[in-house]
């Protein structure tokens, strides 16, 4: 992988809440139609391990438990997508933390009314990115293909 802005990377989550709910392929087509390059996808089941590791900065916080219990309760969808400025754009599409204050027409100001069923989850910035990148996928299941359509895009 080259180290073009338009090979940025952002790690995008389907939650739980999501999945139950039918929206992956809504949040799917989404990027899919924004332009950005799928790269990477899988559905798991986290274990509450995992999940403590992901959300390490807010193991303080008085929701933490919950967060943790809510997130591992399903199967959720782990993506990596890819394009020019993928993490602040992949963060606009999905709203804000709390649903309550998300514009109509991101995922979350159309989706849903609860911040702790707030149906998605994106990195909040391209270091961030990295590391979620790193903890959920290994290299080999991240791929580097050519997208033909490329030149409609840039
Ligand atoms: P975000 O980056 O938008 O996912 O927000 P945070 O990393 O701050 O929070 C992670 C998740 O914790 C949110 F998606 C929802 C949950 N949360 C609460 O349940 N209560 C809060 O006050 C803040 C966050």
């Amino acid at each position: 992988m080259s180290d073009s802005p338009k090979t940025e990377r952002t790690f995008i989550a389907v939650k739980p809440d999501g999945v139950q709910r039918g929206l992956v392929g809504d949040i799917i087509a989404r990027f899919e139609k924004r332009g950005y390059k799928l790269v990477a996808l899988k559905m798991e089941q986290a274990t509450e391990e995992h999940l403590k590791k992901h959300y390490a900065d807010l193991s303080a916080k008085p929701f933490f438990a919950g967060l943790v219990k809510f997130m591992s309760s399903g199967p959720l969808v782990a993506m990596v997508w890819e394009g020019l400025d993928v993490v602040k754009q992949g963060r606009a599409m999905l709203g804000e933390t709390n649903p309550l204050n998300s514009k109509p027409g991101s995922i979350r100001g159309d989706y849903s009314i609860d911040m702790g069923r707030n149906i998605c989850h994106g990195s909040d910035s391209v270091e961030s990115a990295k590391k979620e990148i790193q903890l959920w996928f290994k290299d080999s299941e991240v791929s580097n293909y050519q997208r033909a359509n490329d030149c409609w895009v840039y």
